[in-house]
């Protein structure tokens, strides 16, 4: 495979195309853990002037579509190595499918593992689509406090293409809900965050044990609203039986998480605590684990939410809930005008903007979403 893709370099380096060999960051990927193979190969095939990143990208997949969009015009063209030994995950294919739709002139050129796709540079120009747009939210100003009698007026900008339509979302926070992701908890003496095993989390990925030693913690401070009698909940997979108990304390409470149950093992499952009287502020809880026994399994732990409300549910709502929900809006006006009043609060919102079928998002699909913005509704 690694003289394919010296030859394959080579051939397409010397016929002055850009070449991008995309990886899939921390996949084990080939093309990740060959990046630096081009450096060598290239002094010998275009002499030693040559200076590598003017030929040769080893780029994340999800950078891809952006920088073919960016790629300059005084190559004669590009080439993008597809690696088809690897047959998961499917984003590489969806990602291959929208660079074949949006170059529809593309070549191809099948090796015994790498597919090479040429796009010459009027292939380039005379692109379907378009990919790297940043959608930035301009008003309300970030972190600002709006009157509660002032009407809510949304804008954004893009520093490049047209908008045809746009799908706003705004959410207020539940401020009864805390909800505190497992992964952000400290990791000591051998718990870690993780997020490529076990899919369907929410946040970055999980918490996991990766040292079996019976001293392990994970501490965080929750910020406790006000004192009161609070529900803690703990969303966490267990994959096996095997004896190794897990734990959650925090003031004046320590329970077992995570036990295993013959019904849900291998499913992420939301469990109660119960109810416990906490004091207001920012208090300490910990995770940790006890090995007894046997072959232990190591433990995901997706999340920790603390709510004095008798009606939450983390299965079915989060601490963040939609308020407005525009769907999609023909317009070209990058700009909505909200009529109805909101409830004083803390809020976030996004836009998706779309131009046809042109604008796409790193993964191909169509449109591109800005990031949250937040602002406040005063009392
Ligand atoms: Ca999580």
């Amino acid at each position: 495979m690694r003289r394919e893709l010296g030859d394959l370099l080579a051939h397409n380096m010397a016929a002055g195309r850009m070449v991008f060999v995309p990886y899939l960051p921390l996949g084990a990927d080939f093309f990740e853990t060959e990046y630096r193979y081009p450096r060598y190969v290239a002094p010998d095939l275009l002499g030693p002037q040559y200076v590598a990143s003017e030929y040769f990208r080893s780029i994340p997949y999800p950078l891809l579509l952006g920088a073919l969009s960016a790629a300059r015009s005084h190559f004669s063209g590009v080439t993008v190595f597809y690696d088809k030994t690897l047959p998961r995950p499917a984003i590489r294919r969806t990602i291959l499918e929208s660079f074949k739709r949006c170059y529809p002139e593309y070549g191809v050129w099948r090796g015994r593992f790498i597919d090479a796709y040429q796009v010459s540079a009027a292939g380039l120009a005379a692109a379907r689509c378009y990919s790297g747009v940043e959608i930035t939210p301009e008003s309300p100003p970030s972190d600002q406090e709006i009157g509660g009698n002032a009407p809510v007026r949304f804008t954004w900008r893009a520093f490049r293409g047209a908008q045809t339509a746009f799908r706003l979302q705004v959410e207020r926070h539940d401020d009864r809900v805390v909800w505190v992701e497992a992964e952000d908890f400290s990791q000591e003496n051998g718990w870690a965050a993780q997020g490529h095993e076990a899919t369907g989390f929410s946040g970055r990925g999980y918490l996991t044990d990766l040292t079996k030693s019976n001293s392990i913690t994970a501490r965080r401070q929750v910020e406790i609203p006000g004192s009161g009698r609070y529900e803690i909940w703990v969303r966490s997979l267990r994959r096996r039986d095997d004896g190794s108990p897990v734990f959650l304390s925090g003031p004046g409470f320590r329970a077992e998480v995570a036990h295993a149950e013959p019904t849900s093992l291998n499913q992420w499952r939301w469990e109660s605590l119960g109810w416990h009287e906490l004091a207001g502020g920012a208090k300490e809880f910990a995770f940790t684990r006890r090995f007894d026994q046997g072959f232990p399994w190591q433990i995901f732990i997706d999340a920790v939410v603390v709510s004095d409300r008798r009606d939450f549910d983390p299965s079915r709502e989060r601490d963040w809930g939609i308020v407005l929900d525009t769907g999609d809006v023909t317009s070209p006006e990058r700009k909505y005008q909200l009529l109805r009043r909101l409830q004083p609060g803390r809020y976030r919102w996004r836009v998706r903007t779309f131009e046809g079928d042109r604008l796409v998002d790193w993964d191909g699909s169509l449109g591109v979403t800005s990031e949250d913005s937040y602002f406040r509704i005063a009392r």
